[in-house]
């Protein structure tokens, strides 16, 4: 492996092992180096999604700052320009008119050598002062706030002299973490809420206050979890000790507080009054754990949209050879449901991607389709009648070597992807991914899928959403099925569009 020393001494050429070739360091405003061979083996990859975000090569992960600004949809996402692997975290940028098109930038942030953030630029904010776009985010190590401005077009930061605006957690506080800044206006003061958790008690956000984002006072906890020994993992996030990427915004007459805490984000809901939050009511954000750190913006006509990372799950070398890992989410739109729960939906604007449509309607739940591909839209309305098992396989090669089950147990209470069988490739995971989830009696399962090369987002009676990840090997694992376990079930309709692309080459360039 190359260490990060030898890694930030390479030139411009230098050629790794497979082929690939590393740009010099990375500075704000420099171009995504133009690397033809790479370029046209992502074009190619099977792998790559058609119409997610991503970026052009290499790492990425959380989604940082997504703003509206100008009319367009800024996004900005942690990054390693240099490999893909999780090293030297740089903000890369890219821009949509439409939610869904997107067009890569130049790197927004780089760490500063000998700078408060000099071993990476880590999750933060965007927001805009007066008419100065503004990014609020967490330099390491140790891990402190920093600040960059923008100019007009967010095409150049420039990050400001006095970094770091707050370089330590409250004195006599034992945290656990101190990062992930998200900064919102009220009234005429800032308010800065940020990650961390207390040793032995829990995950928390601590709540600041300024009036020029440069100064800023600690008020108080925010508010603060309960350490859960249940969780299983040894460092404080997967305790649940320390609670990353808040996001923390109003939802009709209450507010919501994301945080995300090892493999799984969370949301509570509850009433904010004079600067704490009570939680009221919780829940998960997506079922699975390949969906990660989420954070939301408003967008121009009043909707929260909400972005997440989908990280591999496939092996650190394979994620090397590839030259790509992980994955933004599609844009989600968050509300209010009637039982006061958030209701988590695909943005209408996916729509337009829509190509071929198929349609077929009431037959039993168990057989296969003439439609096959790997950049679908499905929708499927099952009636369960008397089976305990419902729902489709994705990705199954004709023998059924290859295949991925979307289901629903009605005994377990579950909904399920099943990745047993998903690949013939040995390094990839297997586990299922899910959680419990009820239909009332004589409700119909009502799927929404979005199917992306190796990503799969589904989308449960506006009520679950599961994100997963499969890469079948072969090229022929292309068909779609329902299945069914004991009697009864009926398909009451499947439409399936075939997706069009956002780039022709999978936004390689
Ligand atoms: N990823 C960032 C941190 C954050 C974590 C580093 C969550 O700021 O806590 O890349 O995935």
């Amino acid at each position: 492996m190359v260490s990060r020393r030898d890694f930030l001494s390479l030139s411009a050429a230098t050629v790794l092992g497979g082929g690939f070739v590393l740009p010099s360091r990375m500075a704000i405003g420099d171009e995504h180096p133009k690397n033809e061979p790479l370029q046209k083996q992502l074009a190619a990859d099977p792998q790559r999604p058609q119409y997610h975000l991503l970026p052009p090569a290499n790492w990425m992960n959380d989604p940082n700052g997504p703003i509206f600004w100008k009319g367009q949809a800024h996004m900005f996402y942690q990054h390693n320009p240099h490999g893909a692997f999780p090293e030297s975290m740089h903000w890369g940028h890219a821009v949509s008119s439409d939610l869904v098109h997107w067009k890569h930038l130049p790197i927004a942030l780089a760490p500063t050598p000998g700078g408060p953030d000099k071993d990476g630029c880590w999750s933060g904010c965007a927001v805009v002062d007066g008419n100065v776009p503004t990014l609020v985010y967490t330099g390491v190590f140790p891990q402190v706030q920093c600040l960059a401005r923008g100019d007009d077009g967010m095409m150049t930061w420039r990050k400001f002299a006095g970094n770091p605006v707050i370089a330590a957690p409250p004195q006599g506080m034992q945290t656990t973490g101190f990062r992930d800044p998200c900064v919102w206006r009220e009234a005429d003061e800032w308010y800065l809420a940020i990650g961390s958790g207390i040793e032995g008690e829990g995950g928390t956000v601590l709540l600041y206050r300024s009036r020029d984002l440069m100064h800023w006072d600690y008020l108080h906890l925010l508010c603060k979890g309960r350490r859960d020994e249940l969780l299983p993992g040894k460092d404080p996030v997967s305790t649940g000790e320390m609670w990353e990427c808040p996001d923390f915004f109003p939802m009709a007459d209450k507010h919501a507080l994301l945080v995300s805490t090892q493999g799984a984000v969370i949301y509570s809901l509850g009433a904010y009054a004079n600067h704490y939050f009570r939680p009221e009511l919780q829940g998960k954000v997506d079922l699975g754990d390949s969906y990660y750190a989420a954070r939301s913006m408003m967008d121009e006509q009043g909707r929260r949209v909400l972005w997440g990372w989908i990280r591999e799950g496939r092996s650190d070398a394979a994620q090397r050879a590839a030259g790509w890992a992980g994955v933004m989410s599609l844009p989600r739109v968050v509300s209010l449901a009637a039982d006061g729960r958030l209701r988590i939906t695909p943005a209408p604007e996916l729509e337009t991607l829509r190509g071929k449509h198929h349609h077929f309607a009431g037959q039993p739940a168990r057989g296969a389709f003439s439609i096959r591909g790997d950049s679908l839209e499905i929708q499927a309305e099952f009636e369960l009648g008397a089976s305990g098992v419902v729902g489709l396989t994705v990705r199954s090669s004709p023998g059924g070597e290859e295949l991925s089950s979307i289901t629903y147990n009605r005994t377990k209470a579950q909904f399920l992807v099943e990745r047993e069988h998903s690949s013939l490739s040995p390094d990839v995971d297997r586990g299922p991914q899910g959680g419990s989830f009820t239909l009332a009696e004589n409700e119909t399962l009502k799927l929404r899928i979005f199917l992306d090369a190796s990503v799969i987002e589904i989308f449960a009676n506006d009520r679950a959403c599961l994100t997963s990840r499969i890469y079948p090997s072969r090229p022929d694992s292309l068909g779609i099925g329902t299945l069914a376990k004991g009697g009864g079930a009926r398909l009451k309709a499947l439409d399936v569009w075939e997706m069009r692309p956002i780039s022709p080459d999978r936004l390689a360039t």
